[in-house]
């Protein structure tokens, strides 16, 4: 049997873990696993990889009324919790619903493509009175592109705050830095959004939550343990939050093991905050992207 033209793809559709529906993507270049509930990234490793590049809960809960811990949870239309209703879902309801295949694509260059659609019939109308659909376009070759855009089908303006909240896989926090972002303003989130600036390249040592605003920025995660370098580039953003939760955080997580935080980071691409929410207007459309790399350390 010969080995299968280059621009070979297969997605494959089946009931993964707690009986959802996911889709596994695979070609030359790399591997993806994605569950329809959520819209959700969960796996990710290109072929010339030897580590997974997202990071994903080995005590994630698979259920259709939960977020999935790890992968790329998509936060929308609100990032953390609700801005009047603490009693609403944390980052809001895209990540806990039911999306659909819109469509299929292998390209040219041997990457594949699924698009997923989230009709935003909101469960929650009263809180968000708006109608929009959603759509997140999945492109899985070397690198990993995400994009997620959204459409105001309604009459009236609203605004949007979201995120594709991705968790990443490290060889050891203790060993890791990103850059990208020194010298940037940002909200620690764990002292009251007290505003600090970025000294220097990120290192973790402790719970980090911070908003880092007006930048655009790659982020570069450098991990000298897999020998390697995530690039995280991005566009309809101007915000990124950085996240580790730490000893503490992580004990009270149940979905997350007490020893997660040590081979995890969450870099976050964003729309968050006063200075980076987005108004979408009635009829108009607006793209988070993001598009992820592995280069040598
Ligand atoms: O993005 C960081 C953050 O807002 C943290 O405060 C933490 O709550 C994290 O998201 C995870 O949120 P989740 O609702 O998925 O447990």
């Amino acid at each position: 049997m010969p080995n299968p033209p280059e621009t070979a793809t297969s997605i494959q559709y089946h009931d993964g873990p707690g009986g959802l529906p996911f889709a596994t993507i695979e070609n030359a270049q790399a591997t993806a696993e994605v569950s329809l509930h959520g819209g959700h990234v969960t796996a990710f490793q290109p072929k010339s990889a030897s580590q997974p590049v997202l990071w994903l809960s080995g005590q994630a809960v698979f259920d259709p009324n939960k977020a999935i811990r790890g992968g790329i949870p998509v936060c929308w239309p609100w990032f953390g919790d609700h801005p009047t209703d603490a009693g609403l879902p944390a980052h809001g309801f895209a990540r806990t619903s039911p999306w659909k295949v819109t469509n299929e694509s292998s390209n040219a260059d041997g990457s594949t493509t699924l698009a997923l659609q989230l009709s935003a019939t909101t469960p929650v109308p009263d809180v968000w009175p708006h109608r929009a659909t959603l759509l997140l376009e999945i492109t899985v070759g070397e690198a990993l592109s995400i994009r997620l855009t959204t459409t105001n089908t309604g009459d009236a303006p609203f605004p949007l705050t979201q995120a594709l909240h991705t968790y990443f896989t490290v060889s050891d926090i203790s060993n890791v830095t990103i850059a990208g972002l020194e010298g940037a303003r940002y909200l620690d989130k764990l002292k009251g959004n007290a505003a600090k600036p970025q000294d220097g390249v990120i290192t973790i040592d402790q719970e980090v939550d911070r908003v880092y605003t007006e930048t655009t920025a790659d982020c570069l995660i450098h991990d000298p343990g897999f020998d390697r370098t995530i690039r995280i580039a991005k566009s309809g953003s101007r915000s990124t939050v950085v996240w580790n939760p730490w000893i503490e955080k992580a004990k009270r997580m149940g979905d997350f093991p007490d020893d997660g935080y040590q081979t995890m980071v969450c870099v976050e691409t964003t729309n968050v905050g006063e200075d980076d929410t987005v108004t979408v207007e009635p009829g108009a459309s607006h793209t988070l992207a993001a598009v992820i790399s592995i280069e040598a350390v």
